[in-house]
């Protein structure tokens, strides 16, 4: 039920916009393999964030064009009734603009490009790519990737009256590179509440963050900074404002396979579920899965008021399954840890834990025995989960996507590639103590493709 393309390699979503009420999603995709490389832009469209049409590749390389050789991230937005994409041509990189006058199905490159064809001069910069842009009092300002070499990742800001025009005018904010690395890639910047928050994907984390602070119209100083998702597969996100005025973003779930197995597989790559972003009272940032998500819950099984008792796991009768949400609220007791298991099989053998750390007031992933192939990551990933007594964890489990959801605050998004077939059952458990289980419930999910569909993804891995 989560979004990927037919076939072959999808990285990052570009483009995203509500356009005549419908969610546009494109993404960065190569037509000629599972592999990175020859980037087009792929397009789907969505009447409810939930089910997706797939549409044809919307951009692709043009010989002999400052893209001839990709067409890297960017972003779309509506210029009075136009719909326009910035992006990045690659080799050398320089921004480039296209439009389309069919409702977003065919696009054409501008006779312009590239409208920014190098860095401001005199920057020494580590790259420069992944325009975001935005209207304000009716000037549109452009914020691209970079890194200043020796300095820092860094974030330039543009500002033009028509999109074609630009001009250079500082750097929003500079990040110190020993603490967040020489690039940062696909920059989102945008009011939230009463404050800005600038995402930034830097090389080398492999990893995205969240800046949180305040901009004065040329300057952002940030004020709280952390992790989007520690889970080790969660990249190059990029956010759209909906009709409804929600913040919502996507990233990319990389694998965490080898090249062979995409290669064997046909495909690689999958898009996380839209999350819905806020400022969280202590001031920092919030996710949640958007409601629409509930549309896909199938059969229902529920538990409640259950002792879960240190020792062996306590296995649940139902359900079994591999595209589950799971929403289960547990108080911890006197528990040290606890947690639920997914993706287990009968003996043990291959397991995957989503647990609290009372003691290090984690809230953890732990994919170290989650399949027995010894070429697929296997770790344990946490992330600081603020809690008092109770925990509420809402689990969204879709083969080898798995993407946690805790205290309606925090996520961690995993990829697991267990290798038994009866790899399918859950369990409860606690060490050190008792924790009690208030409730869960779990749903058998629907898939989100018609039926017959897509068949011959279900037969390879994930
Ligand atoms: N992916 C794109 C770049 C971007 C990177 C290339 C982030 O534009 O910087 O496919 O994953």
């Amino acid at each position: 039920y989560h979004f990927l393309p037919p076939a072959n390699w999808m990285n990052d979503p570009n483009g995203l916009i509500q356009w005549q009420g419908k969610y546009h999603l494109f993404y960065q995709y190569n037509p000629n393999g599972p592999f990175h490389g020859t980037i087009h832009w792929g397009h789907t469209v969505s009447y409810d964030l939930v089910h997706w049409t797939d549409l044809p590749i919307a951009m692709a390389p043009s010989p002999g064009g400052p893209d001839k050789d990709g067409c890297f991230s960017g972003c779309a937005v509506n210029n009075h009734g136009v719909a326009t994409f910035m992006y990045t041509g690659v080799h050398p990189e320089t921004q480039c603009l296209a439009t389309s006058e069919d409702g977003l199905i065919t696009w054409q490159k501008h006779p312009g490009n590239p409208v920014i064809a190098a860095p401001p001069p005199g920057l020494d910069t580590t790259g420069f790519r992944d325009p975001f842009v935005w209207q304000d009092g009716g000037i549109w300002y452009a914020a691209v990737g970079s890194g200043i070499k020796g300095v820092g990742g860094t974030v330039l800001l543009y500002q033009s009256a028509d999109l074609v025009h630009w001009d250079y005018l500082n750097p929003i904010c500079t990040g110190r590179l020993e603490e967040t690395g020489s690039m940062w890639e696909c920059p989102n910047f945008f009011p939230l509440g009463d404050k800005h928050v600038l995402l930034i994907s830097p090389i080398p984390l492999r990893k995205t963050l969240f800046l949180i602070g305040a901009y004065d119209g040329r300057l952002f100083t940030p004020e709280t900074q952390g992790i989007i998702d520690n889970g080790g597969c969660f990249y190059a996100p990029q956010t759209m404002l909906d009709d409804t005025g929600r913040r919502l973003m996507w990233g990319w779930l990389w694998e965490r396979s080898s090249k062979a197995a995409s290669c064997a597989a046909g495909w690689a790559g999958i898009m996380s579920l839209p999350r819905l972003l806020s400022i969280l009272p202590d001031g920092t940032l919030g996710q949640q899965p958007v409601p629409e998500l509930t549309a896909l819950r199938g059969a229902h099984h529920h538990y409640s008021n259950l002792v879960v008792a240190p020792g062996a796991p306590a296995i649940l009768p139902d359900p079994t399954g591999v595209c589950l949400e799971i929403v289960a609220n547990f108080e911890r007791g006197d528990a040290l840890a606890f947690g639920i298991q997914v993706c287990r099989s009968p003996d043990g053998e291959e397991q995957t834990s989503i647990y609290f750390d009372g003691e290090t007031g984690d809230l953890v992933v732990d994919t170290s025995r989650a399949s027995t192939d010894a070429t697929v990551a296997r770790e344990v990933r946490r992330t600081p989960l603020p809690s008092d007594q109770t925990l509420k964890l809402r689990i969204f489990l879709d083969r080898s996507a798995l993407e946690v959801f805790a205290n309606d605050r925090v996520c961690l998004a995993s990829r697991i590639y267990p290798t038994r077939a009866d790899s399918r059952g859950l369990a409860l458990f606690a060490r050190g103590g008792a924790a009690r289980l208030s409730s869960l419930d779990a749903w058998e999910m629907h898939s989100i493709w018609p039926v017959g569909e897509r068949s011959a993804l279900s037969v390879t891995q994930g």
